[in-house]
């Protein structure tokens, strides 16, 4: 079966995953797209074979031609339109942040626990990283005994300098390790603090940036998070996880380091596009294989909502400037299924 895919808002990532989706990937095809800038996307249907523009995600989520919807649009528009497609009964496939706030992604939850069928996945690729995924193999096989603390830095070379909040710092880049850490360890975070050094003067005027995020798990191990998103020199992310006997570290490069005249030298991404393409490729191949064979998998509307508790529990930790703890959810049996 070909997976008729339509797509919502096409730009940055949503143009990649077009790409991906029609030149990389097999089993879908895109039949669709919307987006608020029309002229984007009928550019956009130009350069594929018989897709549809429409004016509205909602139309194009009600079209019978459209098997199955990924919601590239703006964070805040994500809500209304998995409600929708959880409403036709079509898989949707929704970028990072589920929704931007842990009531909106409650709603989402909500409906889907009441559709009685599991629809949703979100797109946490960092789970298909390989490098992420061979640290969980050294946590989760013992090698390094139980792991204690995990180190993380998500730096970014740059964002706009105007529309780019403190907080979208933790809800758009720091969401990403919450639910790492969380996939990780295989446990909840349970409580916050979040400390603001000294500001990266290449920052817009507004923005804290770096932000440090302390993050407790249940167990005991504390992560801490450093995410910069001016930091120029290029797109680097970083984990290591230190156990009681031993280290799990993301490999430095995924290309070669040179070792010539007396120096080494590696690449360093320039894009999160670059850094994770391999992840991104996997992920949406998983979830087209899932979607054709009348099935689920991958990141859940759960898993969604939270990461959007944890990230709402930040916000308040960086606004009081104490650590809070996280209020504990319990998981509906319909998330455990499967
Ligand atoms: P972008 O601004 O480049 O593209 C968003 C597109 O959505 C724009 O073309 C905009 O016109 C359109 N749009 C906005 N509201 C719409 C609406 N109501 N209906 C239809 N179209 C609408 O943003 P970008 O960077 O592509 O991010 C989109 C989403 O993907 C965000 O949620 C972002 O957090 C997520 N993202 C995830 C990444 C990952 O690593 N998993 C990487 C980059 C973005
Ligand atoms: C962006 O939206 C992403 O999701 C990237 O993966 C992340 O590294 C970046 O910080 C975000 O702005």
């Amino acid at each position: 079966m070909t997976v008729r895919v339509g797509v919502i808002g096409v730009g940055m990532i949503g143009q990649d995953h077009i790409r991906r989706l029609t030149q990389v990937l097999s089993g879908a095809q895109v039949v669709a797209v919307t987006d608020v800038d029309p002229a984007r996307a009928q550019s956009i249907a130009d350069g594929l074979t018989s897709c549809t523009v429409h004016a509205t995600g909602q139309e194009l989520i009600g079209d019978d031609a459209v098997d199955a919807v990924l919601v590239t649009s703006w964070g805040p528009t994500h809500e209304e339109f998995v409600l929708a497609a959880i409403e036709a009964g079509k898989p949707v496939f929704c970028e990072k942040p589920l929704a931007t706030t842990q009531e909106a992604c409650r709603r989402i939850v909500d409906a889907e626990v009441a559709s009685g069928k599991r629809l949703v996945m979100v797109g946490f690729m960092r789970r298909y990283d390989a490098p992420y995924q061979a640290v969980k193999a050294a946590v989760d096989d013992g090698s390094i005994g139980a792991p204690l603390l995990m180190h993380c830095a998500h730096r970014n070379p740059s964002v706009p300098p105007y529309g780019f909040t403190t907080e979208m710092i933790i809800t758009d880049s720091a969401i990403h390790e919450i639910d790492l850490v969380r996939w990780m360890f295989g446990e909840e975070i349970v409580a916050t603090t979040v400390l603001k050094p000294r500001r990266n003067s290449n920052a817009g005027d507004d923005l804290q940036d770096p932000l440090i995020i302390l993050l407790e798990m249940a167990s005991g191990v504390l992560v801490d998070v450093e995410v910069s998103l001016n930091i120029r020199y290029g797109y680097d992310i970083r984990g290591e996880v230190v156990g009681e006997i031993g280290t799990a570290a993301l490999a430095e490069t995924a290309g070669a380091v040179v070792k010539s005249d007396g120096r080494y030298a590696g690449r360093v991404p320039a894009s999160w596009q670059e850094r994770f393409v391999r992840a991104y490729d996997v992920e949406l191949q998983d979830w087209i294989d899932a979607v054709a064979s009348g099935g689920f998998t991958g990141p859940s509307a759960w898993d969604g909502h939270l990461a959007a508790v944890v990230s709402d529990t930040c916000l308040e930790a960086l606004r009081i400037g104490q650590r809070v703890e996280v209020a504990s959810h319990e998981r509906p049996d319909f998330y455990t299924k499967g």
